[in-house]
């Protein structure tokens, strides 16, 4: 029997739904999840042997490809002199002043262990600054699994259909608003009505959780005036966006400044690191200088914050990110291109290294855009492409990642082979 199958159906005894994170369950596509055992560049392969083009790269982090020399010798040289301390190193202080040299909003910055610690614990400052509770996000928007952000949320939620999670109070929940992204005339409504009782307000800059969704402009200017009249602390979830858009994350790309960021996987490399900051007045309320908690045995991990300085080092080579950029707007245009041969509706869409494809005509700039596009030719086209040796995003939900490894070649032969099933689907 294949070895997917077979490690599957072990894992389903001892792990709830065979998968250490939902969307891999694969359940929304059908199949069984491939259990991959090798990466290197561009390149995974499976406990069967099989080869596959990568575009997940981790969900963002392997911008760099897998297995890249330096990360693994900055790792490596790291953990020989110890995997963690639980104490201040100079290698935590240089990630921290990379952080505010290259992030327009951050002043200062604290490193945990995850994007879901870092969303957490923003809101928990923003909160303790403002003295207010009420904290609004966007439909469809994920910002990791801590309850207060679990409301209408994204990723695997809505991949799996149940976009609130059981499990949160409603005490707690009732603290969350939700609002439809990129609609102006609802963020004023709630605004006038509110504006003066909300701490916060979270939102991804360019969404990458329902599929990628890109912010109107005139939307993302709005919400940071309404924030700053009405005294909100506007926190921009760069977790995904953060060094994959551009190298100052979509803030510098969009010229909108947060009051406060939260980053996590393309930091730290592969490796777990996340990292909230901003504003030094905000930032100055975190114990043990203010009384808002937060704290983290792991937090700056000597082999993580190792691996992350060595990705950071080398995405700021020149024309990274216009190289990026340009492998990616390739591999989005050669598919537009090959479907609208053959009249398939169906469109994409890029923003540095990370894009979306849509089976609708137009790309979705909503939530109820995006409910409105057709899932079973997604999950036709993922069986094909991954049947044919291309590991993309196992849900319609989900974005997808390129990294600076990928050849020009490799998009070509990931194109021909959509062709091979746009032909077929026509
Ligand atoms: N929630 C992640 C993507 N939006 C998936 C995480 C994972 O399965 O690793």
């Amino acid at each position: 029997m294949n070895q997917n199958k077979i490690l599957f159906e072990r894992s389903q005894k001892v792990i709830p739904g065979g998968v250490n994170s939902p969307v891999r369950a694969f359940k929304s596509v059908g199949g069984t999840p491939i259990f991959f055992k090798k990466g290197l560049g561009s390149r995974l392969w499976d406990e069967e042997g099989r080869e596959y083009i990568d575009y997940i790269n981790s969900w963002g982090p392997m911008i760099l490809g897998h297995a890249h020399p330096e990360v693994l010798k900055a790792v490596q040289s790291a953990s020989f002199d110890s995997l963690s301390f639980g104490a201040p190193t100079a290698r935590e202080l240089e990630m921290a002043e990379v952080l505010v040299k290259l992030v327009p909003s951050i002043e200062q910055v604290r490193l945990v262990s995850s994007g879901t610690e870092a969303t957490m614990s923003a809101i928990r400052v923003a909160r303790g600054f403002t003295k207010r509770d009420t904290l609004v996000k966007f439909e469809g928007c994920y910002h990791g699994h801590a309850d207060a952000l679990l409301v209408k949320a994204g990723s695997g939620l809505l991949t799996f259909g149940e976009p609130s999670s059981a499990g949160v109070p409603a005490d707690v929940a009732k603290h969350t608003l939700t609002l439809p992204y990129n609609d102006e005339e609802a963020l004023n409504a709630l605004f006038k009505e509110k504006g003066d009782t909300l701490a916060a307000v979270i939102i991804e800059p360019v969404v990458g959780n329902m599929n990628l969704i890109i912010p109107h402009m005139s939307f993302l200017k709005m919400l940071r005036e309404l924030c700053t009249k009405h005294g909100a602390v506007l926190i921009f979830d760069e977790v995904m966006t953060g060094f994959r858009v551009a190298l100052g994350g979509a803030q510098s790309l969009y010229g909108v400044i947060p009051d406060l960021t939260t980053l996590g996987k393309v930091i730290g490399g592969g490796l777990p690191v996340g990292a909230f900051g901003g504003r030094r007045d905000i930032m100055q309320c975190l114990a043990p200088i203010g009384p808002v908690y937060q704290a983290g045995t792991l937090s700056g991990n000597p082999a993580a914050v190792a691996a992350g300085l060595a990705t950071l080092k080398l995405v700021q080579a020149p024309h990274f990110y216009e190289e990026l950029t340009a492998k990616t707007k390739l591999l989005v245009e050669g598919l537009m291109k090959a479907a609208h041969t053959f009249n398939i509706k169906f469109s994409a869409q890029s923003v540095g290294g990370m894009f979306g494809l849509y089976f609708s005509e137009k790309a979705p700039s909503s939530f109820d855009e995006i409910m409105k596009s057709n899932r079973e030719a997604f999950n036709q086209f993922f069986h094909h492409m991954l049947t044919s040796g291309f590991y993309f995003g196992p849900s319609a939900f989900e974005a997808g990642f390129v990294s600076h490894a990928h050849s020009d070649e490799d998009i070509r032969r990931t194109v021909a082979a959509a062709q091979a099933f746009f032909q077929v689907l026509k």
